[in-house]
């Protein structure tokens, strides 16, 4: 009965979001929209559920379907959540005047890409939503006083993404730690607590490199926001590094011209805290302090005991530096994300660096990113090290060469527990006509990643192709035939412009499901199935749509061997909807 009602409600939010245009805003466009600017609306959304209505916001935004009008109508008082990502250019100064007058419940709100906001309407928006507690600015115009105005205003504010905001410099992030982080001549914020950040995304903002600058104030930061558990900064490692080794004496010039108290006074405040915190006496962080200031030698706190630590979780972290550092100082770092193709992140032959310094977190790491221009071979010994204990691994931009996929059946069989996979690939270059001959000592049973749910293997193409170059790859298409026919649980597969063979890999795996029992049936869990841009035909299509019972989404745009008649009298089963173009 319960789930008769929630599919009628359903039902209701698809039949609402499919009319929204021509039914229920229809009145209030064609007599309100231009002529008034209402603060507040009495409308048929108010009486729903906060939830309902959200979810009609979500599914408007899905289908790209949400106007300004609707949106007009829908910022009803008793919104929680708002994300209005997709729509930067629904984002403007009337419509942030709305929120800030009807939606003060709101704890949630994503801007990402609002562009056409200047800094004042944002930070004027925040006086009046003082319950927000995750917001995101990516790529907006934020600036020194919005994040002012955050500090001041959203003293709940736990997650914060100012990614790409360029008008924000490494230094004006001291701000989120209120009055801890400036010194007393600089009246307005002295007096307020540091945000309570669990996460803090604030990568590529500021136009100049001010490489000193970034770990100076990753410094700061780490030993002032204490609550920190997700931080994507500059210089986190070597802040790291710099914090260890007791070396305060280097940002003395840093906290001179930006006026605030020296590192060595916080850090000392830090430590009081967690001596607080952690013991009853404090005697032994001072004691601490006086047998290690000034020592080069990292092995002194080490042997102090591994007591003065971060909670640090998860980082994406630019430079593969002081990962040694970093590790010791945040044990519990469990996610790492690298963009080794930042520069001076790691050059090609360092790649070994790289794998010497993630040996330390050999273990305890659950999940890997790694974006990386360059071929797949040279990571495979990077993976392997962690390869043990991910649960997650994202591999982004890599090479391929005919040998590719051997490393990548390598790169498997080192992650086990492998929940998450996901590859981008550039295809091998014609000119490498030679087919990689398969190995017959292979033992294909050992490609057995039981755990797989999500699987992603995206290849690039050039916009001007039509179809990508397709080549017979006996070990790619192996490989997937493996995952798709063992990895019971999936139940989200995206094979993107594959350059080789795919639809034959389907019509097997599907095959074999013909043989055998329904409850061993390959793809049982699949819910999501995007196959843009390969060779599939559309009688696979149909026959996964009525072999998959749990399928509800298959994207077969761009699928070259699919005609429009084909999708036209395609199966209808269940609520499965088949994206194509
Ligand atoms: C202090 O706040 C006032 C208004 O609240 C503002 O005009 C002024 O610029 C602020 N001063 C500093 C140093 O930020
Ligand atoms: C600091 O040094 C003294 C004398 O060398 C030693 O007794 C003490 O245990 C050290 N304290 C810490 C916390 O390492
Ligand atoms: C660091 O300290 C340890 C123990 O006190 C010592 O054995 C080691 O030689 C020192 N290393 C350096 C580089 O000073
Ligand atoms: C069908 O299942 C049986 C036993 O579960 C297995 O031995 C056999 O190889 C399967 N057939 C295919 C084609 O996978
Ligand atoms: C399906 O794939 C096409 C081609 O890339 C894409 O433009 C479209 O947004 C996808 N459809 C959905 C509903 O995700
Ligand atoms: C309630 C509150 O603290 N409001 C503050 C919001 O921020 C502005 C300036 O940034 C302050 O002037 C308000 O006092």
């Amino acid at each position: 009965m319960k789930m008769a009602a929630l599919f009628l409600t359903h039902l209701c939010l698809f039949s609402l979001a499919d009319n929204m245009n021509t039914i229920w805003v229809k009145d209030y466009s064609d007599k309100y929209l231009d002529q008034y600017l209402f603060r507040h609306i009495m409308g048929p959304f108010n009486v729903l559920c906060a939830e309902l209505v959200e979810d009609l916001i979500k599914l408007l935004c899905m289908r790209k379907k949400l106007s300004r009008a609707a949106l007009d109508l829908l910022l009803v008082p008793q919104l929680r959540t708002l994300s209005l990502a997709n729509y930067p250019g629904l984002v403007t100064t009337p419509v942030c005047a709305q929120i800030a007058a009807r939606c003060q419940l709101l704890s949630y709100l994503d801007f990402s890409g609002a562009q056409q906001l200047s800094s004042k309407v944002l930070s004027q928006t925040f006086f009046s939503l003082p319950k927000l507690r995750s917001l995101s600015l990516a790529g907006t115009t934020t600036d020194k006083t919005v994040l002012r105005a955050i500090v001041q205003n959203l003293s709940l504010l736990c997650h914060l993404d100012i990614s790409q905001c360029h008008l924000i410099s490494p230094a004006d992030l001291l701000l989120l730690g209120g009055g801890a982080l400036c010194l007393s001549s600089q009246t307005n914020i002295s007096t307020v607590p540091p945000l309570p950040l669990v996460s803090l995304l604030a990568l590529d903002i500021g136009f100049e490199e001010q490489n000193g600058d970034a770990v100076a104030v990753a410094a700061y930061l780490l030993l002032t926001l204490s609550g920190l558990e997700k931080l994507a900064i500059e210089g986190i490692a070597q802040a790291c590094k710099l914090i260890l080794h007791g070396d305060f004496d280097q940002t003395d010039m840093f906290s001179a011209t930006y006026e605030v108290p020296s590192l060595k006074e916080v850090w000392k405040q830090w430590t009081q805290r967690l001596a607080r915190v952690e013991y009853d006496n404090n005697n032994k962080a001072k004691e601490m302090e006086e047998n290690c200031s000034g020592s080069e030698n990292e092995s002194c706190f080490m042997q102090g005991k591994n007591d003065l630590t971060l909670r640090l979780r998860d980082v994406q972290i630019l430079s593969c530096e002081s990962l040694g550092s970093l590790g010791f100082l945040c044990p519990a770092i469990s996610s790492i994300s690298i963009n080794a193709d930042y520069p001076n992140t790691i050059h090609t032959d360092e790649v070994t660096h790289l794998t010497k310094a993630l040996e330390g977190f050999s273990g305890q790491l659950k999940r890997l990113s790694l974006q990386y221009s360059d071929f797949l071979q040279n990571l495979v010994d990077t993976v392997c090290v962690v390869g043990s204990s991910l649960l997650s691994l994202t591999l982004e931009g890599l090479k391929t060469t005919p040998s590719s996929y051997s490393s990548l059946l390598t790169v498997l069989q080192a992650c086990p527990r492998i929940r998450e996979l996901s590859i981008s690939l550039e295809p091998c270059h014609p000119s490498f006509s030679l087919e990689y001959p398969i190995n017959h000592q292979i033992d294909w049973s050992r490609v057995h990643l039981p755990d797989l749910r999500r699987l992603t293997l995206r290849f690039s193409y050039e916009h001007s192709q039509m179809k990508p170059h397709i080549t017979q790859n006996l070990f790619l298409e192996t490989i997937i035939a493996c995952l798709l026919a063992r990895s019971s649980l999936l139940q989200k597969v995206s094979l993107i412009s594959l350059p080789c063979p795919l639809n034959c890999i389907f019509q097997e795996v599907l095959h074999r499901a013909d043989v055998n029992q329904s409850d061993s049936f390959p793809l049982r869990c699949l819910q999501h199935l995007d196959l843009q841009r390969t060779d599939i035909k559309m009688e696979t299509v149909n026959n996964l749509i009525l072999q998959c019972k749990r399928l509800k989404f298959v994207n077969i745009s761009f699928c070259w061997n699919i005609c429009l008649s084909e999708w036209t009298d395609r199966v209808r089963s269940g609520s499965v909807e088949v994206a194509w173009m």
